[in-house]
């Protein structure tokens, strides 16, 4: 099957999810779904990254890589800053002030995570390095002790590999065994065949909420109560959900929970992983270290209690702090009124790039946001990348660590636009613009 046949072409009409998107626009408009929505200022949102006021080999920055990293507010940026100059200690140990001061503020951070996703204790909040940790830690934790051979693992075709790779290690380990969730042609799950594999031997469903490579959003909170129905336990990869969709881990149900600091505007380093309380307290540690114990002899160890069980030596401390920022940060703006105005600039920009000839999107699920994946027949993603660098537009190209997806829709690569709540209609505008280069360069 060509990529021609699976997505949807230049000059072909929009696809349903874009009907799905003006329907909703209508509805925010008229202030059904929420009314901050015309209070959103793009320009003022803007000001607040400074990276976005710089150049690139001459032209302005139009960064378009949000799904591998967002930039940072300043707010975010001070927060470092000022950790460093003003409060800069070890927590939990010491008992002089700048230790209690950074205990504080790390714990702070995690009370609003706790509230960002509902959570109902600040124990079910781990803090990790990213989401690809949170995924490992539950494998290894959870997974060791609860599946052995013959029981299955289900994931979806459209996992990043940190939703992948952590379980075949697992699966090598116990002897359990990975099944696959199939998507159709538009990207969406096949829920009938996830029914299907559904069963007895399911130990656990793990998978992503909004696909960096389609965009596609789950029905997470189906996927959960089929799988809880089925006696499975649930694990939502949210990395990149969080920054355009409200999340309420306790309306999903799912039993755990990951996600990115770095892809909601927060710093690298740093991530959550949410789990349930009565699972996290089942499980064995991760790490073992300083700070996740209660008491060490050399003949027998008792653990700390939640989370700090979870977070052996000392951890991302500014990161931890700093992410509370991007969350209060993200918070302040709404959540939904970025989700409306991404829909804004994801439907313009499918539109506009529609109309450049030989250009096909993959991914157009009726229930997607932030991602416009393609390929430009006759060109290298790779050179469309490049020569969209050349003109100031970065962009991400390949495979978007997602190889199963590529392999699903016979393609070697894509090319990525990703948006952000700072992106606009005029930086597509300068994409389909630099597209036309592309064009011309290979025509
Ligand atoms: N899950 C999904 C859905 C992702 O998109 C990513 C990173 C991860 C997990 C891993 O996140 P990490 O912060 O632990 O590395 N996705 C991408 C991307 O699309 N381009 O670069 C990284």
């Amino acid at each position: 099957m060509t990529p021609a046949q699976l997505g949807v072409r230049a000059g072909q009409t929009a696809p349903e999810w874009q009907e799905t998107a003006r329907e909703e626009d209508k509805r925010m408009r008229n202030g059904e779904l929420n009314k901050r929505v015309n209070t959103f200022d793009v320009d003022a949102i803007r000001n607040d990254f400074p990276i976005l006021k710089q150049c690139v080999h001459g032209r302005p920055l139009v960064y378009l890589d949000n799904a591998a990293t967002t930039q940072k507010p300043q707010e975010v940026i001070d927060a470092i800053v000022r950790y460093y100059t003003e409060t800069n200690a070890n927590i939990h140990r010491g008992v002089h002030l700048l230790s209690e001061k950074a205990t504080k503020e790390h714990e702070d951070a995690r009370k609003i995570v706790k509230r960002f996703l509902n959570a109902s204790s600040t124990q079910e909040i781990v803090f990790v390095r990213g989401c690809t940790e949170a995924i490992n830690l539950v494998a290894d934790s959870w997974g060791s002790e609860n599946l052995g051979p013959g029981d299955e693992i289900l994931v979806s075709n459209m996992e990043h590999h940190s939703n992948i790779v952590p379980w075949q290690l697992l699966c090598q380990r116990t002897g359990a065994v990975l099944k696959v969730i199939p998507i159709d042609d538009a990207g969406d799950l096949l829920m009938d065949e996830y029914q299907k594999l559904l069963g007895p031997r399911t130990k656990i469903v793990s998978v992503v909420h909004l696909s960096n490579a389609l965009g596609t959003i789950n029905p997470v909170r189906e996927i959960t109560r089929l799988a809880h129905e089925a006696g499975a336990r649930v694990l939502i990869d949210g990395a990149q959900s969080v920054p355009h969709i409200p999340v309420d881990v306790q309306d999903i149900g799912c039993d755990f929970f990951a996600f990115s600091g770095h892809k909601i505007y927060g710093p690298t380093g740093i991530g959550v992983l949410y789990g349930k309380r009565e699972l996290l307290e089942a499980m064995r540690p991760y790490q073992g270290g300083g700070d996740m114990i209660s008491s060490v002899t050399f003949e027998e160890t008792t653990y700390n209690a939640l989370p700090y069980k979870f977070e052996a030596g000392t951890p991302n401390i500014e990161g931890a702090i700093a992410l509370g920022t991007a969350i209060e940060y993200v918070e302040r703006i709404g959540l939904e009124a970025i989700a409306a105005h991404e829909r804004d600039v994801l439907e313009y920009g499918a539109q506009r790039l529609l109309e450049t000839p030989g250009v096909t999107l993959i991914g157009t699920s009726r229930h997607k946001a932030s991602i416009l994946s393609f390929v430009l027949e006759g060109v290298h993603p790779h050179d469309v990348g490049t020569i969209l660098d050349q003109e100031g537009v970065a962009i991400r190209t390949g495979h978007h660590c997602v190889q199963p997806v590529m392999k699903r829709y016979g393609i070697p690569a894509t090319a990525r636009v990703s948006l952000a709540c700072y992106n606009t209609r005029g930086e597509i505008d300068a994409l389909v613009a630099g597209l036309k280069k592309v064009v011309e360069i290979f025509s």
